[in-house]
């Protein structure tokens, strides 16, 4: 991820030690929604106490645009285009596009293994930084129909489009503002307007577009020209043309994880501080209301971005949920010699816990080869990955069992928690922020994960608890975490019980919990070759 103030030819030192991206972050949202009455950001006063402030910060929710795209979990990424074919990671925007050539390009198979590894949505990078189109824009001739691939009448995003629909999954774009082979990038505003024009193509010519991505890159232009990106131009048509499209990293829905890891943080909160210059200033530079505010400069890879700490002195607060990028691989593009270097299944279940178990989206990028396929490498690690979880999560033992809670409301029952049903919850009467959950499995039961779900439609709240579990004639504790938020995956050393109890220590408000699963993951999985072998 490289954000504005970056220059990506010459980069800043990093703050993680792998690959060109990391740092500093930043972005927020601030929003003219002052005027809008959606509570995912709200504004404070200076004289706002510290607990009123953390109060209200219990009560900010996702927009709808934002649950429903939470609620997908586990995204695809997919890196392809000039660099696929010259074995790179950056073009430079001077490559040939008769070198854009695959053999056997089948979007079907990508969307196919995606969606049978258990993800929801596919992001194609339609123009990478080396400002060559996957489809056939209208505004240039560096894109797929000078290309040789089917006789230049190829689209690929189209394909993938096409795919994601006949399969059920959405479908979303990566559009780099940052274009090295464009002659107008640098003269800002035309090429604002360029850019302007492929968003509206690519938000008009494809159905459904659940997710932009924009990247932060913002390199130099022709002689030495900076180029100003005009995001509120960018997202305003974005709400205009697909409105339950996200925007994600240099948008105001969702926010860079802050590494390219795929481990997020133990601590996550949804809800942060905007940085506000002034709100009524912005809200009016945004003429009306609808627009999604003004990016500020913020370190996204701070470890804390919303404790109490964070949230003294902010002016706003906002709902701006993580998104962990990874790749399967060490690059973004395919590279022949990175075949041996495809994470391994315990690895992809592994950041699977640390993003999706941590109050994340997953969003794990699967480069096609030269062929343009997905090659037998990745299949392997993906169809070990989802085995794995398909086993550890078949059975939760927690179902059936009898809940008992310190405090509940009539409606709010503890037995929500294990009802299977996601649209009821548990929560205490207003003032009680401590509670205790108690189950009683009805016999012994042995487990060694225990999923938590939050009803974040009603804010996140949960900042400290335990789990404990009666052996020996005492509760002893076998687990512990902070925020729960939208799911948290807790792993630990097989547990045998009847009686298993949730210690929650810290809450913002009423504590709520949507649902409560006591797991236990298979011995070692064994991975045959894939079903349908590509290569
Ligand atoms: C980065 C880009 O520079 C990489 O090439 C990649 O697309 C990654 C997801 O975002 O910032």
């Amino acid at each position: 991820m490289i954000f504005e103030h970056q220059n990506p030819l010459q980069p800043a030192p990093l703050i993680r030690p792998a690959g060109f991206l990391g740092f500093i972050g930043f972005v927020l949202l601030l929003s003219t929604a002052l005027a809008r009455q959606e509570r995912n950001h709200i504004a404070l006063l200076p004289s706002e106490s510290l607990d009123a402030i953390v109060q209200k910060a219990a009560t900010v929710t996702p927009s709808a645009r934002q649950l429903a795209w939470q609620k997908l979990e586990f995204v695809a990424f997919i890196h392809f285009g000039m660099n696929t074919f010259m074995d790179q990671e950056w073009g430079k925007g001077t490559e040939d596009p008769r070198v854009f050539n695959p053999t056997d390009l089948d979007a079907r198979q990508w969307v196919q293994v995606i969606k049978n590894a258990g993800m929801k949505l596919v992001i194609v990078t339609a123009k990478h930084h080396d400002g060559f189109c996957l489809w056939p824009s209208r505004y240039t001739n560096h894109s797929v129909k000078s290309s040789p691939w089917r006789g230049g009448k190829g689209d690929v995003v189209g394909e993938v489009a096409r795919a994601c629909r006949e399969m059920g999954l959405k479908f979303g774009v990566y559009l780099s503002p940052w274009d090295r082979h464009e002659k107008t990038y640098g003269d800002s505003p035309t090429y604002n307007k360029y850019f302007l024009n492929q968003l509206r193509e690519l938000l008009t010519n494809y159905g459904e577009v659940s997710e932009v991505w924009f990247d932060g890159a913002n390199g130099e232009g022709a002689n030495g020209k900076k180029q100003v990106y005009d995001w509120q131009l960018y997202y305003r048509l974005i709400r205009e043309l697909q409105p339950e499209a996200v925007i994600a990293i240099m948008g105001p829905d969702v926010r860079w994880v802050g590494t390219e890891s795929g481990y997020g943080r133990e601590t996550e909160w949804s809800v942060m501080p905007v940085v506000t210059q002034d709100l009524r200033s912005i809200a009016a530079r945004s003429q009306q209301e609808q627009i999604d505010g003004g990016f500020l400069p913020r370190d996204l890879t701070d470890d804390d971005l919303g404790s109490r700490k964070k949230l003294a002195h902010a002016s706003a607060l906002a709902w701006y949920p993580s998104e962990t990028d990874v790749s399967i691989r060490p690059g973004w593009f395919y590279h022949e010699n990175q075949d041996s270097l495809v994470k391994s299944p315990s690895k992809l279940v592994d950041i699977y816990y640390s993003s999706v178990g941590r109050n994340s989206v997953l969003l794990l990028n699967i480069p096609p080869d030269k062929r343009g396929r997905i090659t037998d490498h990745d299949i392997r690690s993906l169809i070990g990955m989802r085995r794995v979880l398909d086993q550890t999560f078949k059975v939760n033992l927690a179902i059936g069992a009898h809940v008992t809670a310190t405090n509940d409301l009539p409606a709010h029952r503890a037995a929500a928690v294990v009802d299977r049903n996601a649209d009821t919850y548990w929560t205490t009467a207003a003032g009680i922020e401590t509670a205790t959950l108690e189950f009683d499995l009805q016999k012994e039961k042995t487990f060694d994960c225990a999923e938590l779900v939050e009803n974040i439609g009603v804010g996140q709240r949960v900042g400290l608890f335990r789990l404990e579990a009666f052996r020996d004639a005492a509760w002893r504790e076998f687990a512990r975490g902070t925020t729960i938020g939208y799911k948290r995956l807790l792993r630990f050393p097989l547990v045998t019980t009847q009686r298993v109890r949730l210690v929650i220590e810290r809450s913002r408000t009423s504590p709520t919990l949507t649902s409560f699963g006591l797991f236990k993951s298979p011995p070692a999985v064994a991975i045959d070759s894939p079903d349908r072998p590509s290569k």
